[in-house]
């Protein structure tokens, strides 16, 4: 029933009517690409009048859960979640469904079986490791390159998936060797803290041939600690990452980065279309809806990539 109604209320959005109440549990504003994905959000449901409730978790798990508990209290239509880490959701994701709630995934994955969410909206994390190992590979400079990898948040899909890509990609090729992993948590301070203490160890960047950071904003904090060490990021370490917000061009546009893949921020407006037509007519959306992943370098024209990305929210 409770289905019928929100259809019909969905169906009669495209007229302008009532909006629905649809609960947004995020992860927080730990990047660039983050901000820009909760500015997308906002903007989808304000296009189709739904009422959105926001809640930022500032990275914690147990926010995300309270935030869930707290939208099936208020007997929300539906439920967008951006899962910090890839376990422990069973039993809330159980509730979302005992309340016939539906909840949507974004950007990342849960272990979860499939039948406690409705979709997941997100790219293919691997693929994406896979295009960046992949750049390294074809622009590596002659003979042994070292790589020190900056790790994205423990425990998350990217975080996992993004390590395997990569490997894939540098597995059967000569002479490339990751030599230093460690977690930046996805942000610019974590990604400088963790380049500062790999250059420590290293005796310096003589021996690190590449940076692969799992998104841009640990790149971009890496940049600066490799700068301060008087090394020149872009060409006596090469940075490859993941995400194309717009300071990265502008890095690139400096020379500073020399490829990112790209990831939409917009995971909400696919959201909202796959919820319309399961409320209106019941369709089953597919489980997953894959984003594109496309590879941008320096060769990619980067300040008209930043001046088309610069005020979307990043
Ligand atoms: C990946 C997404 C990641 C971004 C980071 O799908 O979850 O989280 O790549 C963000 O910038 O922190």
């Amino acid at each position: 029933m409770k289905k019928l109604l929100l259809g019909a209320a969905l169906a009669a959005l495209s007229t302008g009517a009532t909006a629905q109440t649809i609960g947004f549990s995020q992860i927080g504003s730990e990047s660039g690409w983050r901000a820009a994905e909760t500015t997308v959000t906002r903007n989808e449901a304000e296009e189709r009048g739904i009422d959105l409730r926001f809640s930022d978790a500032q990275q914690r798990q147990e926010n995300q859960i309270a935030a869930i508990r707290s939208f099936v209290a208020q007997g929300v239509d539906a439920i967008l979640l951006a899962p910090v880490v890839a376990t422990g959701w069973d039993s809330v994701l159980e509730e979302a469904k005992e309340a016939e709630i539906p909840v949507v995934l974004l950007d990342r994955q849960v272990d979860s079986s499939k039948e406690l969410y409705l979709t997941a909206v997100g790219s293919n994390l691997v693929h994406e490791g896979e295009v960046a190992g992949q750049w390294l590979v074809d622009n590596k400079p002659e003979g042994e390159c070292r790589v020190v990898e900056l790790q994205g948040t423990t425990g998350s899909s990217p975080a996992i998936d993004r390590a395997t890509g990569f490997r894939n990609a540098i597995e059967g090729a000569d002479n490339i060797e990751i030599v230093r992993s460690q977690t930046g948590d996805f942000t610019r301070s974590g990604g400088k803290e963790v380049m500062e203490s790999f250059l420590q160890a290293e005796g310096g960047g003589d021996n690190i041939c590449a940076l692969y950071a799992h998104n841009d904003d640990m790149a971009l904090g890496a940049i600066q600690a490799i700068k301060e060490a008087g090394i020149d990021p872009g060409d006596d370490i090469l940075i490859v990452s993941i995400d194309a917000v717009p300071d990265i061009f502008k890095a690139m546009a400096e020379g500073d980065a020399n490829a990112t893949v790209e990831l939409t921020p917009n995971m909400a407006g696919p959201a909202f279309e796959a919820l319309a037509s399961y409320m209106e007519s019941g369709t089953e959306p597919p489980k997953f809806i894959q984003t594109d992943s496309t590879l941008y370098t320096q060769d990619d024209d980067p300040m008209a990539e930043f001046e088309k990305r610069k005020d979307l929210g990043y």
